[in-house]
């Protein structure tokens, strides 16, 4: 397969004046005509007309009304054309029924839907299919359905036909058509200037009573945008339209939103409190990418994280804003630590910004994503809130219309703070994790910090340069009084020290406050002091950190050191459950354990060969002790965290069941389920229902509870995705793969469905002990899932091979048990180009 290099980025030979689009929907049979305006690009010294299109039935092409026959392959088509301004006509053909890839235009559930990025749109008609040839689009949809949908302001509708026109240059992964019989929850918005927007959730009948809280999380994304960023919507619509089988969370089409309908779909009885919290903030992610991402788009897709990395730090600001700031950052440390660190310290480590790729689709990762947000929040943490505001201001009114690239970026922030930011840019070109070791030192009142920067080699990069590293410090005395307030260090060089005068005492530090870069901390610390700090730091992020720190140390030297849990860590832990002053979301999140993975990574890094099933036993250890050391507390926990009246999502209510729930996970270890049986039965919320649920598991593995469950549910897709997961997911180690190859025989497993293949078979793969069986049953199952969804969808399969990726850390055996898998994937006649790429990559 071809390797794309952004070395050779080279700009379209044309430019586009305007596109018409004409839809004639049929499942077996569309067909697609399109009438463009091309003329020469004036910064381009090529004139080959080459248009992407892939699996089209090419009916007939015409350049200025004149039939032509162009050459077409498997990836396109090209024609002579004149060197001037000409019109350009196709009509094709299109089977979206059979599609189920899920790119390109599809369909679900009946209904016809579409999902163009990265590069889906040349499998609805030929075109040049690349971010940076922007144009405006009119489409005309002729369908039998009720609703017929695409981008922009509707212009007519009548029998059987709509036409649509949005007046906003676009790339053409922003398209999107949508036709079926659905109904909407209606709503509108008036923006700060007084423009009125119709506002639309659509789904299908009987899910309407599901999209009351999206409306409103939209509307205060819509809110918050124009208040924080100054940002308002420009259009006299917006539509939002859930759908059932989606690869992904959701797509930022312009003016017309597709969704998973996991991703928007709520109601108090079929959606946790994280579920909620999660609808709220993908709603704000795709409502955002209307100005980082739509009026200003990419130059090309290894700029990827000029809209996703941006767009994610605004809605990680946006929910900090809703809900509680300390609780958001602590979670997402916890997914960027779960998800980020693991892909920068193994084989598919990559740059924020890649330099190449064989298929983008593969890209869409959380190095991107999370660490491009995190190089945005360092970015404003060293510029200073004022400046990162005016370079915000800066950047909209410099690029707006534009396709831009993180070099436009930067300079945006260099021209506003006069700051040079070369030595800044290798965050976006070096991947792999920095590990900060630090070493202190005290004298005669001065406290000397001193940190050595390094980064470990990542595929395709030996040598490291070293990186800008802001550094949050602050410092306590041993009473536990902050002496020193935050400030942030600027580490600039590989080696570096700072200096602290004027102290009585050597006061105890509190590093990386807030989390303030993504890197590894490395220091020689003992469990009295990450103690001290679980109690006095006044940073939230780091008293929740020294407690993890605490937890982490007891579980690995349990594991390397035969050690049992020791009182400094329970009697540290029992303090701040016990402490009513703090917020129960924090509790709640000091309470939980770490992940087996979190501790399978540590115990790697640090030399040994990690042991899931041992690593299993440790935490159940843990959390038993636990238990234990806190039995006279919890039922008092327990019913302070009762509230009274309706179900509301919002963070302080979520915050009291997220304790309550930690508390009864506890409580079940000791009282035989009867607390969680309770709870099961009285809870008129999805949250409680499953928190209960998930307890019962573990105890007698919840039969009668998981068959109630079913038979109260069998009809709503989503909860049923919950009961598929929560089985694979906590099955106990020994019985995971046979009760997962037992789901995927249900009658209700829908393999195509990405939704229900991911719950089924990524609570396996997310099940460490159950996964890697030592007998390799479940790498053979789900290599044998892999190798049959990749037949049908290339995207989601590529994306779950991620699991083997960390095969590395295990013993002999297993390596040799999972390298047999993958190879065994790889040699699979007709294999697609993502899911090879990516095995291939894994296998290094
Ligand atoms: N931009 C889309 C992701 C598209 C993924 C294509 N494989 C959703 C988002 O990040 O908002
Ligand atoms: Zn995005």
């Amino acid at each position: 397969p071809q390797k794309i290099y952004l070395a050779e980025y080279k700009p379209f030979p044309f430019l586009i004046d305007g596109v018409e689009l004409n839809f004639d929907l049929a499942p077996r049979a569309t067909r697609v005509k399109s009438k463009i305006n091309f003329r020469p690009n004036p910064d381009s010294d090529s004139r080959e007309f080459f248009l992407h299109g892939e699996n089209l039935k090419l009916i007939s092409a015409k350049i200025d009304g004149k039939e032509i026959s162009p050459e077409v392959t498997d990836l396109g088509l090209t024609a002579d054309v004149p060197n001037a301004p000409f019109v350009f006509e196709a009509e094709v053909e299109i089977s979206p029924e059979t599609n189920t890839a899920l790119e390109g235009l599809y369909m679900s559930g009946g209904m016809y839907c579409t999902q163009c990025e990265a590069e889906g749109f040349r499998k609805i008609t030929y075109y040049p299919d690349r971010p940076d040839v922007m144009a405006t689009f009119k489409v005309r949809i002729q369908g039998s359905e009720s609703v017929l949908l695409s981008n922009g302001n509707p212009v007519e509708q009548g029998e059987g036909f709509a036409e649509w026109h949005d007046p906003w240059p676009k790339p053409a992964y922003l398209f999107a058509l949508v036709a079926g019989n659905l109904v909407a929850h209606p709503d509108s918005f008036t923006t700060k200037s007084g423009k009125e927007v119709e506002l639309n959730i659509y789904v299908r009948p009987g899910d309407e009573g599901k999209c009351a809280f999206g409306m409103e999380a939209l509307k205060r994304s819509m809110t918050w945008d124009e208040e924080v960023y100054g940002r308002e919507y420009d259009l006299d619509i917006f539509n939002i339209v859930a759908v059932d089988d989606f690869n992904m969370g959701a797509m930022e089409n312009k003016g017309l939103n597709i969704f998973n309908s996991s991703c928007v779909l709520a109601s108090p009885e079929t959606a946790t409190d994280a579920n909620f919290e999660r609808i709220e903030g993908i709603i704000a992610h795709e409502y955002f990418h209307n100005w980082t991402g739509n009026r200003i788009t990419c130059r090309d897709w290894f700029q990827l994280c000029l809209k996703e990395g941006l767009t994610v730090f605004r809605d990680q600001q946006f929910t900090s804003d809703m809900r509680s700031r300390a609780v958001k950052r602590i979670d997402d440390v916890i997914t960027l630590r779960a998800r980020q660190f693991r892909e920068d310290n193994g084989p598919l480590a990559h740059p924020v910004r890649p330099e190449s790729f064989v298929e983008i689709n593969n890209f869409y990762t959380a190095t991107v994503y999370d660490k491009g947000a995190e190089i945005i929040g360092m970015l404003k943490r060293l510029v200073g809130d004022e400046n990162y505001k005016r370079a915000l201001s800066l950047y909209f009114e410099r690029h707006d219309g534009e396709a831009a690239t993180i070099e436009d970026w930067l300079k945006v922030f260099e021209d506003t703070t006069g700051r040079d930011l070369s030595q800044f840019a290798l965050w976006y070109s070096q991947a792999g994790t920095p590990r900060l070791k630090v070493s202190e030192a005290f004298e005669d009142g001065t406290y000397i910090l001193t940190f050595k920067q390094e980064t470990p080699p990542t595929p395709g990069q030996s040598e490291k340069d070293p990186r800008v590293i802001p550094i949050a410090v602050g410092l306590l005395n041993p009473n536990g009084d902050e002496v020193r307030e935050t400030c942030v260090l600027e580490m600039t060089e590989e080696e570096q020290s700072f200096r602290f005068s004027g102290l009585a005492a050597k006061p105890i530090p509190s590093i990386l406050r807030e989390f303030s870069a993504p890197v590894i901390l490395e220091r020689e610390t003992t469990n009295a002091e990450r103690a001290f700090l679980l109690a006095h730091d006044t940073d939230p992020f780091n008293k929740w950190e020294a407690g993890r720190a605490l937890a982490k140390d007891t579980i690995t030297r349990m594991l390397t050191e035969d050690r049992t849990v020791g009182s400094d860590l329970l009697d540290a832990i029992s303090k701040v459950r016990r402490d009513d002053s703090l917020d129960p979301a924090f509790r709640a999140l000091v309470l939980a354990l770490p992940s087996a993975d979190d501790i399978a990574q540590t115990l790697f890094d640090a030399g040994h060969t990690p042991d899931p099933s041992r690593i299993h036993t440790a935490l159940e250890t843990v959390a038993l002790s636990y238990a234990t050391h806190l039995q006279d507390v919890l039922p008092k926990i327990y019913a302070d965290m009762h509230i009274d009246g309706p179900y509301s999502p919002d963070a302080e209510p979520a915050g009291k069941r997220a304790l309550q729930g930690a508390v009864l996970s506890l409580l079940s270890r000791l009282d035989g389920g009867n607390q969680a049986r309770a709870q099961f039965a009285a809870a008129d919320n999805m949250t409680q229902q499953l928190q209960a649920l998930a307890c019962l598991l573990r105890i007698d593995r919840g039969r009668e509870q998981l068959a109630a469950f079913e038979e109260q549910w069998k009809d709503d897709r989503l909860v049923m995705d919950k009961w598929f997961n929560l089985q694979t997911a906590l099955a106990a180690p020994e019985a995971a793969v046979q009760t997962t190859e037992a789901l995927t025989k249900h009658a209700a497993f829908d393999w195509k469905n990405p939704n229900r293949f991911r719950a089924t078979l990524g609570g396996l793969t997310g099940n460490m002990a159950g996964f890697h069986s030592p007998d390799g049953s479940g790498y053979r199952l789900v290599a044998d899932w892999l190798i049959k969804l990749d037949a049908a969808n290339p995207q989601t399969t590529a994306r779950m091979s991620t699991c083997f990726d960390s095969w590395r850390r295990y013993d002999a055996d297993r390596q040799a048990l999972i390298k047999a898998e993958l190879t065994r994937i790889l040699e699979t006649p007709k294999l697609s180009r993502d899911t090879t790429e990516m095995v291939t990559r894994i296998l290094g």
